[in-house]
């Protein structure tokens, strides 16, 4: 059985990340990743995808799978997650990240919101929680995120000489899951195979930090109708109804 206070306990004291095996099974991995290509092929067409050096970012995966809706609020990752930004969490982003063939690394950095803060940042309250779905085996070849253990304990702006000469791959099965503290130094390295790799991002903030993006934007009133109340936590839906109980109210 797993236990949450030690993979907690690894996030905050230890390496800054844990990796989960098997969270998805291969067929839902393959499942999820064959509907990112296909939602990137769509948003190239159309001129719509976010498109940068061979690496490319697909937004708003809730509304467009039921998948999607289903591993945002995966018990085992929440388990984990709520332990340490506590049960009212947000959600941040929800998007995938695709490493085209030959794409280089994406640059070495903490997640949000720490970037857009002034060093040295606080270690308590954490304020991001990153998932990484491995939707496909990640190898040593096709651009695994990079880490620098422990580096979380720092609580100072990633450093390119002390990250290259910590930084170790994080290589699994299609399916695994890494939880990482956004204060750990990571990069993603170069995909020098054939084929895309594919990661999809959850990112989690305590509730009193505004999420990067607004995940109530591209709404969808099917998906609210159907979420559980987890789901609708995360997309901070209540801040939508009072607004709209307000709107009510003084019309
Ligand atoms: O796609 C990955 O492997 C990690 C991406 C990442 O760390 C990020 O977008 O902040």
């Amino acid at each position: 059985m797993v236990n949450i206070a030690s993979l907690v306990d690894e996030i905050l004291e230890g390496k800054g990340y844990v990796l989960l095996p098997s969270v998805l099974s291969t067929e839902q991995a393959n499942e999820a990743r064959s509907l990112v290509l296909k939602l990137a092929r769509e948003q190239r067409q159309e001129g719509q995808l976010l498109i940068y050096e061979n690496r490319e970012r697909v937004y708003d995966l809730i509304y467009e799978h039921k998948i999607f809706e289903f591993m945002v609020q995966h018990s085992r990752v929440i388990e984990v997650i709520e332990a340490i930004l506590g049960t009212d969490m947000t959600l941040g982003d929800f998007s995938a990240h695709i490493l085209r063939p030959g794409a280089s690394s994406m640059g070495l950095h903490i997640d949000y919101p720490y970037w857009t803060m002034k060093p040295p940042f606080p270690s308590f309250p954490v304020m991001e929680i990153q998932v990484i779905w491995m939707v496909e085996d990640f190898t040593q070849e096709n651009g695994s995120t990079c880490f620098a253990p422990g580096t979380q304990k720092l609580c100072s702006p990633p450093d390119p000489i002390q990250f290259s000469k910590m930084a170790q791959k994080i290589t699994g099965k299609a399916g695994s899951v890494v939880i990482s503290h956004g204060l750990c130094w990571h990069d993603t390295s170069i995909n020098s195979t054939l084929e895309p790799r594919v990661s999809i991002l959850g990112n989690y903030n305590p509730k009193f930090v505004r999420p990067l993006r607004d995940p109530l934007h591209y709404m969808q009133r099917s998906v609210i109708d159907r979420a559980s109340s987890k789901l609708k936590q995360l997309l901070g839906y209540e801040f939508q109804s009072a607004i709209l109980n307000d709107f009510k109210r003084i019309r």
